[in-house]
């Protein structure tokens, strides 16, 4: 299945081992998808090379008006993140409803975004967030934008000897709501058919001075809805703008992604998430305004 198996110590070593020419080596956080892909046969590196035990992998900061947190993060983790619940409470809830508590103990948001499944939870929540990746690697290190780290179903701009070490996001205005939903077959363990991550800052009057839309699962880039936040924003919060700007995440969903077989459920259903995912967001703004 492989040749051997390593535990870096630290970032440097794993930075090190990562660029050896002579010996495949795939990185190893939880495991959740790459077992599954080794025991299918569909990889089999020379190399495994954990990264669990590097402490600045699992750790979360505010710094400078954004929240850094590293790749080798748990969703159990994620979950019991004061900062997190703070300043992104809707990646709480994707977190939450990762498969079960045994993947959430395990399963990493590093690997999650690197394994670029379009199913993956917490990808439309760093994508609201205008979240970016830092990637190490010999030569040098960068800062990629979440939504062009990951290419489409399964790609990355990730090269084989690179890290993606960690991922930071501006704090959100003061007086955001957010909310991250997610639509499967089941309603516990469940791959996302469709989710919707939102995001929603209002005034005191009411007023849309910031608005994230991003959805998964729907277009094979996930990207911000651009123009159906622009229907928003500026405007005072109404259910008929949340069902116009629903409709344009629907309509923007097929000019992205063309008519495929699933577009006939897909279009009107993603329509309904968002504007759910909206009317949540902007409800938990007004509370968010309150305090
Ligand atoms: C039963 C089950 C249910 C699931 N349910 C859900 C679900 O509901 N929602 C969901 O989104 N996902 C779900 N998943 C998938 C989810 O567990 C994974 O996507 C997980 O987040 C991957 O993280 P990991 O740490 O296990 O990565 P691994 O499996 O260790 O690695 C995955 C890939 O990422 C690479 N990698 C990992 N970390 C890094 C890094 N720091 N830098 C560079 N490359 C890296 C690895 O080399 C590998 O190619 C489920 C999986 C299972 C088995």
């Amino acid at each position: 299945m492989y040749g051997s198996f390593y535990r870096a110590a630290s970032l440097k070593e794993a930075v090190f081992l990562l660029a050896e020419k002579t010996v495949s080596t795939k990185i190893l956080s939880g495991g959740t998808d790459l077992m599954v892909r080794m025991k299918k046969g569909e990889i089999c590196p020379d190399r495994l090379l954990s990264i669990t035990r590097i402490p600045e992998l699992a750790a979360v900061r505010r710094e400078n008006g954004k929240i850094v947190f590293g790749s080798a993060l748990t969703f159990s983790a994620i979950q019991s993140s004061i900062l997190m619940n703070e300043e992104a409470p809707f990646m709480i809830e994707a977190a939450s409803q990762v498969g079960s508590p045994q993947i959430r103990a395990v399963g990493t948001i590093g690997g999650n975004v690197v394994n670029a499944a379009p199913h993956a939870d917490t990808v439309p929540v760093l994508v609201a967030l205008d979240g970016k990746a830092k990637v190490v690697s010999t030569r040098g290190e960068k800062l990629i934008p979440v939504s062009e780290l990951v290419l489409g179903p399964h790609r990355t701009a990730l090269l084989a000897d690179e890290i993606l070490t960690e991922f930071s996001f501006e704090v959100l205005q003061p007086g955001t709501g957010t909310a991250f939903l997610k639509l499967g077959r089941r309603s516990v363990m469940v791959r996302a058919r469709i989710s919707a991550a939102c995001a929603v800052c209002l005034d005191d009057k009411d007023i849309v001075t910031d608005v994230r839309i991003a959805a998964g699962a729907v277009t094979p880039k996930c990207e911000r809805f651009r123009p159906a936040e622009e229907i928003l924003l500026g405007r005072r919060m109404t259910e008929k703008g949340i069902k116009e700007a629903s409709g344009e995440v629907s309509r923007e969903m097929v000019n992205r992604g063309g008519v495929r077989w699933s577009t006939e459920y897909k279009a009107p259903v993603v329509s309904v998430l968002v504007e759910r995912a909206l009317r949540i967001a902007s409800s938990r703004a007004h509370k968010e305004f309150m305090r």
